[in-house]
């Protein structure tokens, strides 16, 4: 009786000794970055709210993967592309005279653009279509600030 006890007890401590080390080894993953579709199933397009997107998915944290998926223009599909302002005055006011453009109009299509977070800084993406109608009334627009990866709590 007393020995089947002890027993026992001696599973639960190696069980518990396993879990804290299973924990041990999830903490210690140094590389647990997420992939995320921008947009998801709406993709990168005219008229999406990615603002929203964005509250509604972060955070976001270094290395994580943006990715951007568009068709490429023919007679019934309209052009998109990838840019990255410089500034927030230029965000703001879908500025794209010193923008700098991250991916081409023919680069969303097939499996997409991926674009990695690896900086912690702000990152300010539109679409530069049609001198920047795409980015002020199309809503094409968001930004992302990444966490550092230590952050991570989840
Ligand atoms: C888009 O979403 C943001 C955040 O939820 C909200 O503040 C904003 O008003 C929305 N924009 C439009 C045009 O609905
Ligand atoms: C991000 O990825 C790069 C390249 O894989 C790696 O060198 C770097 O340590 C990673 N940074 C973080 C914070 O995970
Ligand atoms: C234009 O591209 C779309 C999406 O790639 C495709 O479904 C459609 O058939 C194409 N239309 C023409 C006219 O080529
Ligand atoms: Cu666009």
């Amino acid at each position: 009786m007393e020995a089947r006890r002890s027993s026992a007890a001696l599973v639960s401590v190696a069980a518990a000794a396993a879990a804290v080390a299973l924990l041990l080894v999830l903490a210690a993953e140094p590389s647990r970055a997420e992939r995320f579709v921008v947009g998801d199933a709406a993709r990168w397009t005219w008229g999406y709210n990615y603002t929203d997107w964005v509250i509604r998915k972060g955070p976001f944290f270094q290395n994580d993967t943006l990715v951007f998926m568009y068709d490429p223009p023919n007679a019934t599909v309209h052009a998109h592309s990838v840019y990255l302002m410089r500034t927030a005055a230029d965000y703001q006011s879908c500025n794209l005279k010193a923008a700098k453009l991250v991916a081409s109009v023919t680069q969303g299509a097939g499996s997409g653009f991926e674009f990695v977070l690896r900086k912690r800084k702000q990152h300010y993406f539109v679409c530069g279509e049609r001198g920047g109608i795409h980015c002020t009334m199309g809503q094409m627009k968001f930004v992302v600030k990444p966490k550092s990866s230590a952050c991570r709590d989840d």
